[in-house]
């Protein structure tokens, strides 16, 4: 893929944009080795799982893999819902190895994978049948014991080496307030205390990040008289649901948090498109207790240098021979039905599902990272049908999709589907697009978050808009989940060949 030039921090006006991670990447969590940073989340039903990011200054971040990139180690059954599958990992650096470890609700509930090198290969998983329930963290103590804490909150002691769980497990926490869904615990040693991090009120609106200390990693824990020490709860601020926090230390040895939170648009509820993203939030400490600071769309930038921003992937013309990390599928991603070899330099998908409605469709996209944006991609529709989607899931999902001399445009919502226009091409190769314009300023309650529009590129490259869809139906707040919006290439019968995609940022 080649790289989107992204203007400079200093050209930015010395801010820093927020998310740091855009786009659907939710549950994040980081580890720190020597200067470097990485960081890793949450993928449901896409294959391969678990984006892995690499970061310097903890400001600009590039994906250089994702941890479970093999069928042995990601097994995502064909009944696999969407937003099932892989759920919130904890990535640590320990004793010169790196350890990530997840729950598949869908197959192999929780799993521990160690690397020496976090762009991969990650090790077969280890099991660990022992250990119930999801959102599992690990942390070391000094003894060399290591301590697994789940949802619940609840911990027991495990083996990481063979998934061996010693004794009971023992509630440690249910949350400050009573809260629902005490989840997503990370468990630290910081000077004198351990603590003992959690989310709480649900990853919806009421999301937020509350905190406890003891002097143990077994407790018993003293809560944070100001929790939630994160929450924008009942606040009009532009980022909401946050949440989901790990904290990492700066190369300057001062604190930081990176969390989820979602950005919601358009009139009344508000609907959030591009599902839960990675933020970033300094933390200072009060009487041992970290106090979490402003967070908002631009930041101040950290006071260590910063490196030159990553280059957001925008074209792939497919000349490489493997797909690069951020492209994405559905569930699995056979080689027959997905490949660069078939038509050198392009990307030859064969049809196994019958469309975008079916969980098994031959899909390969990536996610939508910003408000606005624009998809383009030259398809040969001579060998089949297929074209350009924008999905939430398989219920929820526009396209544009070709067949030799034909164009036309789908729409799914909910239990609807219907065929929203048609247009006659030439035959042959044609490239078809799909834009995004969020709204910018809400004039009527009742206004979606975003238009899509659907189209093609005629013989002088000028678009032809077939349609133009209110963007609330592809979003969390109508579809349900955990996801956000993936835009990308499909086949819904016989090989269809993409000889290029291109991405790229319109003014948010
Ligand atoms: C995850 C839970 C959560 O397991 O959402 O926001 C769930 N927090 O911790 C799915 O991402």
């Amino acid at each position: 893929m080649k790289g989107l030039d992204v203007p400079s921090v200093s050209e930015r006006d010395h801010t820093i944009s927020n998310p740091v991670i855009p786009g659907f990447h939710p549950d994040p969590s980081i580890c720190r080795a020597g200067e470097d940073y990485y960081l890793a989340c949450s993928s449901f039903e896409y294959f391969p799982g678990v984006p892995i990011f690499h970061s310097r200054d903890l400001v600009h971040w590039t994906q250089i893999g994702n941890a479970l990139d093999r069928p042995s180690q990601l097994r995502l059954p064909s009944g696999t819902p969407s937003s099932g599958g892989l759920y919130a990992p904890t990535l640590r650096h320990h004793d010169g190895r790196f350890w990530l470890i997840i729950t598949n609700v869908s197959s192999d509930g929780n799993l521990l994978f160690t690397a020496t090198d976090p762009a991969g290969p990650w090790s077969d998983p280890i099991p660990l049948p022992g250990v119930h329930g999801i959102d599992p963290d690990i942390a070391w103590d000094d003894d060399g014991n290591c301590w697994c804490t789940v949802a619940g909150v609840s911990q027991v002691r495990i083996d990481p080496r063979t998934g061996e769980t010693f004794g009971e497990s023992r509630r440690l926490w249910s949350g400050a307030h009573g809260a629902k869904a005490p989840e997503a615990p990370h468990l630290y040693r910081i000077g004198d205390y351990w603590y003992l991090l959690i989310a709480e009120g649900g990853t919806e609106r009421c999301h937020g990040v509350s905190i406890a200390r003891g002097r143990t990693p077994g407790g018993p824990f003293e809560p944070c008289p100001d929790n939630p020490i994160l929450t924008h709860r009942g606040t009009d601020r532009p980022i909401q649901n946050t949440g989901h926090g790990d904290l990492v230390q700066g190369p300057d040895g001062s604190w930081w948090m990176v969390f989820l939170g979602v950005r919601p648009r358009g009139g009344t509820p508000g609907w959030h498109v591009l599902g839960r993203e990675t933020f970033l939030a300094p933390v200072s400490w009060v009487d041992d207790w970290p106090v979490v600071g402003e967070v908002s769309p631009t930041m101040a930038p950290p006071p260590w240098p910063l490196h030159e921003p990553a280059l957001a992937p925008v074209r792939d013309d497919f000349d490489l021979g493997e797909l690069a990390p951020a492209w994405v599928s559905l569930r699995s991603r056979p080689a027959e039905n997905c490949t660069t070899s078939e038509r050198a330099g392009w990307l030859s998908l064969r049809a196994r599902g019958e469309s975008p409605d079916d969980p098994e469709v031959t899909f390969v996209g990536r996610r939508q990272q910003h408000l606005s944006c624009r998809a383009r991609v030259l398809v040969d529709p001579a060998e089949g049908c297929g074209g350009l989607t924008v999905r939430l899931d398989e219920e929820h999902h526009y396209e544009i999709e070709a067949t030799p001399g034909q164009v036309r445009v789908l729409a799914r919502i909910g239990p609807l589907r219907t065929v929203v226009a048609y247009r006659a091409t030439a035959t042959g190769p044609v490239v078809l697009r799909i834009g995004v314009a969020v709204t910018e300023k809400v004039t009527d309650a009742r206004q979606g978050p975003d238009t899509v529009s659907l189209g093609v590129e005629d013989a002088e490259g000028t678009f032809v808009e077939l349609a133009a869809l209110d963007g609330r139906y592809l979003s969390t707040e109508v579809a349900g989940g955990f996801t956000g919006r993936v835009l990308g290439m499909y086949a819904s019968t016989g090989t269809v060949h993409f000889d290029w995609f291109d991405y790229g940022p319109l003014e948010d």
